[in-house]
């Protein structure tokens, strides 16, 4: 099977409110491989490459607003099945919605300040690892957990 990439990222509200901890914990817990990790202040160009599918949207602006405000947490996790699964532990865009277990779901209320982003397809994830990780920035390595999480 296909190994994918997702591009996971605490957006500012959640590293502002001491969740790093707790959500890099989620999917530690999960066994998927982390590869990339960094504390960032992103730029507007950034946000907005990052975004751009969204450009036009009323909400766009203000958007790209709350992910310049402070620092993100940026992740790059790797595994079978890794973007379906990651978009089930963040649960939906808005978390008023979200089931509870879910991130979103357990740590927030407002779509507008929904503490997590997680890529929506193994397109996007490896368009979006790129885009936030220099090629330096990511390791490859071999848990030691992999043999107690993979048969
Ligand atoms: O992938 P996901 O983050 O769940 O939602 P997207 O539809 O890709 O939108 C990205 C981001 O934009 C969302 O996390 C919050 C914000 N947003 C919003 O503020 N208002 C909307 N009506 C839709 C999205
Ligand atoms: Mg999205």
């Amino acid at each position: 099977e296909r190994v994918d990439q997702t591009y996971i990222m605490v957006k500012p509200d959640g590293v502002q409110r001491g969740l790093v901890g707790e959500i890099i914990s989620r999917f530690e817990k999960k066994g998927f491989k982390l590869t990339g990790l960094k504390l960032f202040q992103c730029t507007k160009e950034l946000a907005e490459e990052h975004y751009k599918d969204l450009k036009g949207k009323s909400f766009f602006p203000g958007l790209i607003e709350y992910i310049t405000s402070g620092p993100v947490v940026c992740m790059a996790w790797e595994g079978v099945g890794v973007v379906a699964s990651a978009r089930k532990l963040i649960g939906v865009t808005n978390p008023l919605e979200a089931e509870p277990g879910t991130i979103r779901g357990d740590l927030a209320i407002q779509k507008g300040r929904n503490v997590i982003h997680g890529s929506d397809s193994p397109e996007s994830g490896k368009r979006e690892v790129a885009l936030w990780f220099k090629e330096g920035e990511l390791v490859e390595w071999e848990p030691a957990l992999v043999p107690w999480l993979i048969e």
